[in-house]
């Protein structure tokens, strides 16, 4: 028998409510706005954007959520979903009560327990695990701040392991190489000056699609003063559409065209020979380097003709130091993504263009003090025992490594806290890991506000108020102006959800580790924090975002040296760091996989509607896009007889087939690739808007290429054959 079933929460846990907005149908209500109306200051939550805004209530009844006026990631206006944020509060398949794993008459199924049981179960569990093999053997999966507090419960009892995938899938690659290239990252919100850039190259980065919403704000103001846009991108995305060139790249090839332009820039002698020469080491080497890798043989990689590869580079130099290369976000690809990333940090040196306006500016945020509370123990050993021993230049956990590092009988880990993080379908192939993994922990406790795949392979399912019913961390984030802003409740918390602060504490509580939660309610912490910066709570409460004086420049003051947080105090354009560990210390080129006879790239992305998976059974958003579609080039579509509108399957090389997918047609998409966007094909009938429709791509991913460097996975490297279908989705 297995040790733990995939459990879909039975529908008797479930609501029985009726869809808002949906099933609406007609009804008289007063026209919006002539109400008794009450505001509260929020930090949006469906994605990690975290703009400032305020919950419009009247009567009582949720009205709209609105941008702050006064906030840098917002600039008074929210994003599509971010408009949509109230369909999370009200949808109807929430997560209602905690829920525990039991033997039932017909197998294991969920019960319904009261908090105190949840928390008495979890804390035996925890401390078995403990008396067994160790207090350090329990790893936390989170994304987002609400993981903070798991994380300091799990110090206070002895481990010290967690892991966000939006690291070792999403951001770590660009981290760790610009991280090694300037001795920092670019960080979130990123530090790209695109209101003041003269040229834009976007590598992959579909910013329009991709919503981030400040910088989709800021490029659009750069479009609209005629920057020079340049978009690298084997599929016609929405930049593209914008771009004075657009370069329809072959799949993976993107570091031959790096080495390209680093070539031309310095064969023709335009980088920024000042700058080089007073910021930079290493430059010898790199020009010795690049030699051999001109455009005429960057064009047989990449398939882009070598004049435009040379007028690119021309264009970037002519409108440095105001060129900014973007670093992308989502940049775990192919598995060189460190070098890659690399590369794009070495081609912004060679511009001038860090530190500089038009550039990457530097950013600054508020000095808040800690709330006063022990110091944790050491714990026996850490992440790094299990990460750094094959990856030793990686400064965080790796989702993948420590779910790997928890398969098997002798694994490492035997517990599990999973706080934000549907990992089934955020990890490739993360359904077949988490069946493994399930099979061999002693605990997992996942924390949601939806029934998300994640919690079918939990023994406790312990569920969250939404953002608009709880406190949080104050929102403080490195910018150009250093503000803080306050997410607050709007609502009381439905059902018997609570906020993540109040489980780890109440954990925390039944382990005898109360003393590391020394407040009754998280308002003191947050009344405290404030005071300590010449604000208040009542204040907080009122204004939402509050600006403080910056105390450092925004950019390099021009003449005056500087010191970079690397070995050699430079920025290191040749890495000692990488050579030491075995590594490229220059970024080399190895050609992608291409995909056998009648398979096409798999590609994915983003759609302004939704994030990821987490937003497609919010009754709102779903609306706007029910299901995702796979583009189709014409040419592909006629070897399998598709037209638009028909549905296919994709299926692997190994075999492995999706739910059915509409197909799009579009000369949009080059002819060896398919593209779809992410987050669709959910699984758990529990969600049911979002259940069986469109297609995961998560589940389909085959061929994921582990960087070296920072070990995170390659999520572009798998292939998919379309199968016609007569089934709908
Ligand atoms: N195949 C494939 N894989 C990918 C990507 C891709 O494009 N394709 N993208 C990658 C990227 S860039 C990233 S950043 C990661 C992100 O992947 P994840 O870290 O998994 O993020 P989400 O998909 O947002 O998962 C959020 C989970 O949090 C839950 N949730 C939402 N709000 C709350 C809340 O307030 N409290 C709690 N406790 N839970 C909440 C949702 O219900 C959902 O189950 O995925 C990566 N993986
Ligand atoms: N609406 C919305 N916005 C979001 C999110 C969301 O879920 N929804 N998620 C947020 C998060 S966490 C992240 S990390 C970002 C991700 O957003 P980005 O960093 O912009 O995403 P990527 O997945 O790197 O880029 C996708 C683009 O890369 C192109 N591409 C595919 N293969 C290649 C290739 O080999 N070379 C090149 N040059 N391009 C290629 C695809 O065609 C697509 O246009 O989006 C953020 N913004
Ligand atoms: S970008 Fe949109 S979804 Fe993300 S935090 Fe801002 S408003 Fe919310
Ligand atoms: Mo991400």
């Amino acid at each position: 028998m297995k040790r733990r079933e995939f459990l879909k929460i039975s529908g008797a846990l479930g609501a029985a409510g009726v869809m808002p907005g949906l099933l609406g149908g007609c009804t008289s209500q007063p026209l919006p706005g002539t109400g008794k109306v009450t505001t509260t200051p929020t930090v949006c939550n469906i994605c990690f954007w975290q703009c400032a805004g305020t919950m419009y209530q009247e009567d009582g009844k949720p009205w709209k959520v609105v941008g702050h006026p006064d906030d840098p990631h917002c600039r008074g206006r929210l994003c599509t979903r971010g408009t949509g944020g109230i369909g999370s509060y009200e949808d109807p398949d929430r997560l209602r009560q905690p829920l525990l794993r039991v033997e039932g008459a017909d197998g294991q199924e969920f019960k319904p327990v009261s908090w105190d049981e949840a928390f008495d179960f979890i804390a035996r569990r925890m401390e078995a695990i403990g008396e067994r093999h160790g207090r350090d053997r329990l790893a936390l999966f989170s994304h987002g701040g609400g993981g903070k507090f798991f994380r300091t419960m799990l110090q206070a009892f002895g481990s010290d392991a967690y892991a966000h995938p939006s690291f070792a899938q999403c951001r770590g690659p660009r981290e760790t190489g610009f991280g090694l290239t300037y001795g920092e990252g670019v960080g979130s919100p990123d530090r790209t000056d695109m209101s003041h850039s003269r040229c834009i190259v976007l590598i992959g980065s579909h910013i329009g699609e991709n919503l981030h919403n400040s910088q989709v704000q800021t490029l659009t103001e750069a479009i609209g003063r005629g920057v020079n846009l340049i978009t690298v991108d084997p599929r016609f995305s929405v930049p593209a559409s914008k771009s004075r060139h657009w370069l329809a790249i072959k799949p993976g090839t993107d570091m031959a065209l790096l080495l390209a332009w680093m070539n031309v820039l310095i064969n023709e002698e335009r980088y920024d020979k000042d700058y080089v020469a007073n910021h930079c080491s290493g430059f010898d080497e790199l020009a010795a380097h690049v030699q051999p890798f001109n455009p005429e043989w960057a064009y047989l990689e990449t398939g882009i003709e070598p004049q435009r590869i040379r007028e690119t580079a021309r264009a970037m130099a002519a409108a440095a130091p105001a060129t900014l290369i973007h670093p992308g976000r989502h940049t775990t690809w192919y598995g060189d993504d460190t070098q890659r990333s690399r590369a794009i940090a070495i081609l912004n040196a060679l511009l001038g263009s860090w530190g500089r306006p038009g550039g990457y500016y530097y950013q600054e945020k508020v000095k808040l003090p800690k709330f006063p509370a022990p110091k944790p123990p050491k714990p026996a050993s850490d992440w790094k025992a299990v990460v750094q021993k094959d990856f030793p230049l990686v400064s965080t956990g790796i989702s993948n490594v420590m779910v790997d590092a928890s398969i098997g009988d002798d694994a490492f880990f035997k517990g599990w806290f999973v706080y934000a993080t549907n990992l089934p379908m955020t990890l490739p192939a993360g359904h077949d890991k988490m069946e493994q993994a399930a099979q061999s922990l002693d605990l997992m406790v996942v924390v949601d506000t939806m029934p998300a795949e994640i919690t079918g392979y939990a023994d406790v399912v312990l569920p969250e108020c939404t953002y608009l019913e709880r406190y949080d961390q104050l929102r403080n984030k490195a910018e150009r102006t250093p503000t803080l802003a306050l997410r607050m409740p709007a609502f009381e918390p439905r059902y018997d959800s609570k906020p993540a602060w109040w489980m780890a504490k109440g954990i925390a509580g039944k382990l005898g580790l109360g003393e590391y939660f020394p407040y009754q309610d998280y308002k003191e912490v947050l009344d405290w924090q404030l005071k300590q910066v010449g604000s208040s709570l009542a204040e907080m409460e009122k204004v939402g975002v509050k600006a403080f004086p910056r105390k450092t420049p925004v950019y390099m003051e021009e003449g005056k040296p500087v010191q970079f947080n690397t070995p050699s105090g430079k920025i290191e354009l040749y890495s000692g760091l990488l050579e030491e560990v075995g590594q490229d210390p220059l970024p080399k080129y190895t050609p992608p996989d291409r995909p056998p006879e009648g398979y096409y790239h798999l590609n994915y992305g983003r759609s302004p509607a939704h994030t990821f998976g987490r937003t497609i059974n919010n009754p709102q958003l779903f609306e706007l896009m029910p299901e995702n579609a796979v583009w189709v080039h014409p040419a592909a579509a006629a070897v399998h007889g598709v037209a638009s509108g028909d549905y296919v399957h994709l299926e692997n090389p190994d075999g492995k087939r999706s739910q059915a997918i509409r197909v799009r047609v579009t000369q949009r998409i080059r002819p060896d690739s398919i593209f779809m966007v992410h987050g669709f094909g959910h699984t758990d009938p529990r969600q049911r808007l979002a259940y069986g429709v469109g297609a995961d791509d998560a589940a389909l991913m085959h061929n994921v290429k582990i960087d070296p460097v920072m070990g995170g996975t390659g999520l572009r490297a798998s292939f998919v054959t379309l199968k016609k279908t007569s089934e709908a989705s």
